[in-house]
């Protein structure tokens, strides 16, 4: 590969390859959990099938997706990539990692489910695994300061690219979140896998777990803002409505995505109420950030309807380049996430938490916020970048065209009936809901129903693998369009105060003591027992 983007390229054919796998075994637990039977339906194919379907969706396409979109952004924003050789590197070491988990995955090995709760244990090379991934982002993170340094040395005085700004502020909260997961997996669970030690507390755990979990969510959807903030206005012909506003909130997602991870531990015992209501309490506040992100894409794209000349209150809407995959995959995720933040907020309030709690209503919350929000964002950020990184046009167009509707239409049917189905008791995770018995029979006609969005879902997954590869190996040769970003309706001209990346990283670093420093302690002097390790299989 002579490609200049060849580096980027790598990253984003192994996403679309594990997405791809990981949306055929989606079909089959939708199946499974609506009672249809297909040949080789088994409970642990449905365990492993989902333990393999989680960590391929939510760790391995999404880290491989960001950092290939984050050399794109190196590569145009700051016009360099600094130590591409140790690029390669980590896309190795990560490319192997992976490949590692996937295996003990599909041999059965690590049914763990793709949260790894203990005392579930898997073998020791899922950890490995995992770990030899995330040491792959970070050196990636590291090459991409690496390269706005140089950059910087250059251009002193001016604000850093929009893009690369909130770039950095992903790479800082995946920092955050990843310093919680190494603690959890290279201080516990490796040596437990290894029989170093016998025993495992799964309350630790899990509170590392979820100190890594969800700043996850944040480092997942920051480069999604990035596509909506940076190139979706310039896609539909608009101006970025505000600048300083959209650093504000890339920076307050740095303070605010961490000290939360309470909120998926309501129902944990061992942690004071009052600590979890300060988590809670954050949660609420780090919604903001979406909600100005909100106004500003949506001022934008007024901006771009009014450009077209629209004078009328909702005209502008129809002036918008709906038949444009780009923008209609982009556009169509932004309207998943009015339904997602509204069941994020759910979730995070203590009293009605404890009426979604594990039930198939979180599976259908974040099926559109993860699988619809960010998933989609990054197709569209797909049909943006290949024509612009190979030179070729995409094909076939028709089947671009039509994926992103499909997905949305087939997500309302998947997730609107598990969100329906949580709030009639239906427990997440679960083989079949037929076994219930009469109990279940109240939530078949829902299952069934999602089974269909799932069908319909892995149609517009096949639509979407098939574009990407047939556009990659035989897409109608072009002159690269360029990659052109969003121009604020008033350019900012010297760096303000949401530009000091160094004050807010302390900042943040001090609020993350804060919120798990006294809990952690308090977790840590109980007397414990442990648990030994269980394997379902
Ligand atoms: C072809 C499209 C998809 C289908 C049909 C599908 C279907 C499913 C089903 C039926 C489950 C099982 C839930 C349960 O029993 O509790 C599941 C779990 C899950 N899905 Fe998807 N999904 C799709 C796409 C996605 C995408 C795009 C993502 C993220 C990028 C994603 C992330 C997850 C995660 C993280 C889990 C949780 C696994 C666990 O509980 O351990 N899915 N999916
Ligand atoms: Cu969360």
């Amino acid at each position: 590969m002579t490609n200049r983007h060849s580096l980027a390229l790598a990253h984003i054919g192994v996403a679309v390859a594990a997405f791809g796998v990981a949306a055929v075994m989606g079909v089959l637990q939708a199946l499974s959990i609506a009672d249809v039977e297909f040949p080789r339906r088994s409970e642990e194919l449905y365990y492993v099938s989902m333990t393999a379907h989680g960590v391929l969706m939510a760790l391995v396409f999404t880290t491989f997706f960001i950092m290939g979109l984050g050399y794109v952004f190196a590569a145009e924003s700051l016009g360099r990539i600094t130590g591409r050789a140790v690029g390669w590197l980590a896309f190795w070491i990560a490319a192997v990692g992976s490949v590692m988990a996937a295996v003990t995955i599909l041999r059965g090995q690590s049914t763990v489910l793709y949260t790894f709760y203990p005392p579930l244990q898997a073998h020791p090379l899922f950890y490995i695994g995992a770990t030899l991934l995330i040491v792959g982002s970070w050196l990636w993170g590291g090459i991409i300061i690496a390269s706005y340094r140089a950059w910087r040395r250059e251009h002193p005085g001016v604000p850093a690219p929009l893009s690369i700004h909130g770039l950095l502020a992903s790479i800082i909260v995946w920092y955050l979140a990843t310093t919680g997961l190494a603690l959890e997996v290279v201080g516990m669970l490796i040596p437990w896998s290894l029989g170093i030690f016998d025993k495992v507390d799964p309350l630790v755990a899990r509170t590392y777990f979820w100190w890594f979990g969800h700043p996850l969510v944040y480092f997942w959807l920051l480069p999604a803002y990035i596509i909506w903030y940076y190139v979706l206005p310039q896609v539909a012909g608009g101006r970025l409505f505000s600048d300083p506003l959209a650093r504000m909130a890339f920076i307050l997602f740095v303070i605010l995505s961490t000290p939360v991870g309470f909120h998926h531990q309501l129902a944990d015992p061992g942690i004071t109420a009052g600590w979890k209501l300060t988590h809670t309490i954050l949660t609420y506040a780090v919604m903001y950030p979406s909600f100005v992100t909100a106004f500003t894409v949506i001022a934008s794209l007024e901006v771009a309807g009014r450009l077209k000349g629209k004078k009328g209150l909702f005209d502008w809407i129809g002036a918008l380049p709906w038949r444009d995959p780009v923008f209609s995959a982009v556009a169509l995720a932004m309207i998943a996430f009015t339904f997602g933040g509204f069941g994020g907020a759910v979730n995070a309030a203590y009293a009605m938490n404890s009426m979604v709690h594990n039930t198939a209503w979180i599976m259908g919350h974040f099926h559109v916020t993860l699988g619809t929000t960010v998933a989609l964002t990054f197709m569209g950020a797909t049909y943006w970048m290949l024509p612009r990184l190979l030179g070729r046009e995409l094909r076939p167009a028709v089947l671009a065209r039509l994926q992103p509707y499909l997905w949305f239409l087939a997500m309302a049917a998947f997730s609107t009936s598990y969100h329906i189905a949580g709030m009639r008791g239906m427990p997440r995770r679960v083989y079949s809901a037929a076994l219930a018995g009469e109990q279940g029979a109240a939530w078949h006609g829902l299952t069934l129903v999602a089974a269909v969005g799932g069908v319909l879902l892995f149609l517009s997954a096949s639509f979407y693998v098939i574009v990407v590869f047939t556009t990659w190996l035989g897409g109608k040769r072009i002159t690269p369009p360029a990659f052109e970003f969003a121009v604020p309706l008033l350019p900012p001209t010297t760096p303000g105060v949401w530009d000091r990346f160094g004050l807010w990283t302390i900042v943040a670093i001090l609020l993350v003591a804060a919120a798990y420093g006294y809990p952690l302690l308090q977790l840590l002097a109980h007397p414990r027992f442990g648990s030994p390790p269980f394997k379902p299989f």
